[in-house]
């Protein structure tokens, strides 16, 4: 898989070198190229944001060295229509399913804006070489996409055939929220007991069937509290 960031702040992304990315990045598995925008500026300040158009606060991402950039990402791009993630709160959400999606193609690239966002010209531009996905982790808001980026690619990359270390652990995540399932169910590791608290005993009693039903009652009873829209998605029968 390829995949080229593009930045005002390369430096957020060395933490890609680190742990199961930097190991899929070591193994040949990833390629990631960090490009920083102001090398697409030709003015002495490298300027990268402007004043918005119909005014009000903040600065706009200025269009033009965007569309230098992503013409120069093209040029290796062997023809295919990479996928262009653009990290924004006003995006579609990004789930497991699209972490999926994103896993199963070649090349991603990401806009990584700045401010009040990037000029809308550019997605539209873009929207023909490129297919553009506009996503967003939740609803709050950052400084920025370059946070964003970097979970959207963890999720992606540990997804990729040969990068996680046990593949069990991604089928049970096939019933994790965001592909139709509920919210995990609490899990515990010796001392049986700890700090006055105690492990529950069905986990203890070695009955599989008891331990199965409780933990099925644990996951069912944090989703209605905490996520009650996972709740009647299972209820209208995709798992439970
Ligand atoms: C903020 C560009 N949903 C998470 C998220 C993603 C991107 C941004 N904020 C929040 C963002 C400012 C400029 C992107």
């Amino acid at each position: 898989m390829r995949i080229d960031l593009i930045t005002i702040f390369p430096d957020y992304f060395a933490p890609l070198d680190l742990s199961l990315v930097g190991k899929a990045i070591a193994g040949g598995l990833v390629d990631v190229t960090v490009h920083d925008l102001r090398d697409y500026t030709h003015d002495v300040h490298r300027s990268v944001d402007d004043t918005p158009y119909g005014g009000g606060a903040g600065m706009v991402m200025k269009p033009a060295p965007w569309g230098e950039v992503l013409d120069d990402v093209l040029t290796r791009a062997n023809g295919q229509r990479p996928v262009l993630v653009v990290p924004s709160p006003s995006g579609w959400p990004f789930t497991q399913a699209v972490a999926q999606e994103l896993s199963e193609r070649d090349h991603l690239v990401f806009t990584c804006g700045r401010y009040e966002g990037i000029d809308q010209r550019v997605v539209e531009w873009a929207s023909g070489p490129f297919d553009v996905r506009e996503l967003s982790l939740g609803d709050y808001v950052l400084n920025g996409g370059e946070v964003a980026a970097l979970a959207i690619i963890e999720a992606v990359v540990r997804l990729l055939p040969g990068v996680l270390g046990n593949p069990e652990s991604l089928v049970e995540e096939s019933y994790a929220p965001g592909t139709d399932g509920l919210l995990e169910y609490p899990v515990y590791t010796k001392p049986a007991s700890w700090r006055g608290l105690d492990v529950p005993d069905v986990l203890l009693s070695g009955h599989h069937q008891n331990v199965a039903a409780w933990r099925e009652q644990k996951s069912r009873d944090i989703t209605a509290a905490r996520r009650p829209d996972l709740v009647n998605r299972v209820e209208y029968g995709k798992v439970g």
